[in-house]
């Protein structure tokens, strides 16, 4: 009976609610002091509003960029239930790193290709994330060159809630006009939405790939840029489309108290 219920609510929920994230959250975005200090980041495919399912995936590519080049990351395999509740595990993954000298890292990753069979499609999602170390702020404005990549406009470290975010999005290297870009909060709160639609955001990005949205409240944010990137073989043997993301994740933090 169970079973028949959650495959019920599963086929009645509009895949439209459904965005798969890719988090890469750091254990925080501004790390100040004087001597060099160790932050923790972790990378997990999930549902951040709902709490889940998480998918399976792994890097491919990642590291931490600074000052023009990429510092590798040692990801450490973990592994989470797929569900709450489920047998079924799937991995994320955690890096220790330590932050050597002053400056801005982006930490990326580049998943493998993940086949999302409810949608027929393949899902790949470039994912960034920055860390401002002892004070230095240049450099979050430069692209890392990856595939899929939101350029940001709005500095992604020291965000007040109630900040515009302005990003934009390239595809392949070029700007990308008129596509979607899913906005969603990594719920820690336990938040309940009213209804489905407030599960993610969705803004658009202009002719020249730009996109415009206002935090409305403190926690990390993701923003997914739903690009198209090609077609390729599932081991069924048919051809499906990719859908190539480009995300980042940046953190409000809480109007001070006292403010208004
Ligand atoms: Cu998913």
């Amino acid at each position: 009976m169970k079973k028949t219920l959650s495959a019920l609510t599963a086929a009645l929920i509009p895949l439209s609610a459904q965005a798969h994230f890719l988090l890469l959250k750091p254990s925080t975005d501004i790390v100040e002091g004087s001597s060099a200090k160790k932050i923790e980041v972790k990378a997990i495919f999930t549902h951040p509003m709902e709490g889940g399912p998480n998918m399976p995936f792994k890097p491919v590519k990642s590291g931490a960029f600074v000052n023009g080049r990429a510092i590798p990351l040692n990801w450490k395999r973990e592994e989470v239930p797929a569900e709450r509740g489920s047998k079924v595990k799937v991995p994320y993954y955690t890096a220790e790193f330590k932050l050597k000298r002053p400056g801005v890292y982006q930490f990326f990753v580049v998943p493998n290709y993940y086949f999302e069979p409810a949608e027929e499609k393949f899902i790949k999602q470039v994912t960034k994330v920055y860390v401002e170390a002892y004070g230095v702020e240049r450099g979050w404005d430069k692209p890392v060159g990856l595939e899929a990549e939101i350029v940001p406009l709005t500095r992604p470290f020291g965000i007040w809630e109630g900040n515009t975010f302005v990003g934009r999005v390239y595809i392949n290297g070029k700007p990308a006009p008129n596509i979607t870009v899913e906005v969603e909060h990594l719920n820690e709160e336990g938040i309940e939405v009213p209804a489905s639609p407030f599960i993610k955001q969705t803004v658009k990005t202009d002719k020249d790939g730009y996109f415009y949205y206002t935090i409305p409240w403190a926690g990390w944010w993701g923003f997914s840029a739903i690009g198209y990137g090609g077609k390729r073989k599932y081991k069924d043997g048919k051809i499906y489309p990719v859908e190539l993301d480009a995300v980042i994740w940046v953190k409000a933090y809480e109007k001070p108290k006292g403010v208004k």
